[in-house]
């Protein structure tokens, strides 16, 4: 792998185990060349804790800590499904947790780099749940309930969402055009990078006057999705699953 790789949404799941295992058989690929791996959001399908020491949560620890000790840093991100990824996660496997947004100088263009569940502020009912479960208070509390109790937690969210978002029309889980331009022009940047939407695309866009892009990633469900940049520019590509 050359230059700088983005990916999110890998939903990794001890359900669908042929993703994980892509995923490590990604990691191994980490070179001297690998400038630095980010990954933005939902690697988890539901992370419940950094006390889930679940033989798939420790695979992947692990294989993130080959990367990171071969020399390639990999930065891991919040997203809509794993907002409890903790200091212990990042010490284990070596990972920078980053801010959302975060902005970073990649290759000599600010960029700016989003879970993307943030801009989707049409969605008011998720920016209100969004609101509930970023709160620290609210994070404490959860995490003092049994692993029992915090999975039983984690299976009746995902239904309550699966059929909430069934009733939702798509253009409401989409990015917020205005929230975007508003994003990017606080931020001066003319690149951004999200995931969350699995609509994975290049968005040719104006910003303060100026050309500007923002890049959607796309799920790992049917395939993988990467983002390589080098200081030609950025591509977009999928990855046969094996
Ligand atoms: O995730 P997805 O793709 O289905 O939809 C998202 C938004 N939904 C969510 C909710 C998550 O799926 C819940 C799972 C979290 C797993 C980890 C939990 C760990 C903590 C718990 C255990 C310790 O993010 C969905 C968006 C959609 O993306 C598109 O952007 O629309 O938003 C919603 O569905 C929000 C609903 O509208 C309202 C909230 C439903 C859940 C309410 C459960 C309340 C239980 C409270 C328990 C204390
Ligand atoms: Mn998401």
């Amino acid at each position: 792998m050359t230059g700088t790789i983005f990916i999110s949404d890998l939903h990794l799941d001890p359900e669908r185990p042929e993703i994980t295992a892509q995923f490590l058989g990604f990691l191994e690929q980490c070179s001297a060349d690998t400038d630095a791996i980010y990954i933005l959001g939902d690697l988890f399908e539901a992370w419940i804790g950094d006390d889930d020491t679940s033989p798939m949560n420790q695979a992947v620890i692990d294989g993130l800590s080959g990367c990171v000790k071969s020399g390639t840093p990999v930065y891991v991100m919040h997203g809509n499904r794993d907002f409890l990824l903790g200091d212990t996660f990042a010490r284990q496997s070596g990972c920078t947790l980053l801010d959302d947004p975060a902005r970073i100088d990649l290759y000599g263009t600010p960029t700016l780099l989003m879970h993307g569940d943030m801009l989707c502020t049409d969605d008011t009912e998720y920016m209100a749940f969004r609101t509930m479960v970023r709160d620290p208070a609210w994070q404490a509390d959860l995490l003092s309930k049994s692993l029992d109790e915090r999975r039983q937690l984690a299976m009746e969210m995902r239904k309550s969402s699966r059929e909430q978002t069934g009733g939702k029309p798509e253009s409401i889980m989409d990015v917020n055009q205005p929230s975007v331009d508003k994003t990017m022009t606080e931020n001066h940047v003319q690149r951004l990078i999200h995931g969350h939407t699995h609509r994975p695309a290049t968005h040719d866009l104006n910003i303060a006057g100026k050309p500007a892009q923002r890049i959607v990633l796309g799920d790992w469900y049917e395939q993988g999705s990467v983002l390589e940049c080098t200081s030609e520019g950025c591509r977009l590509r999928s990855l046969a699953l094996t």
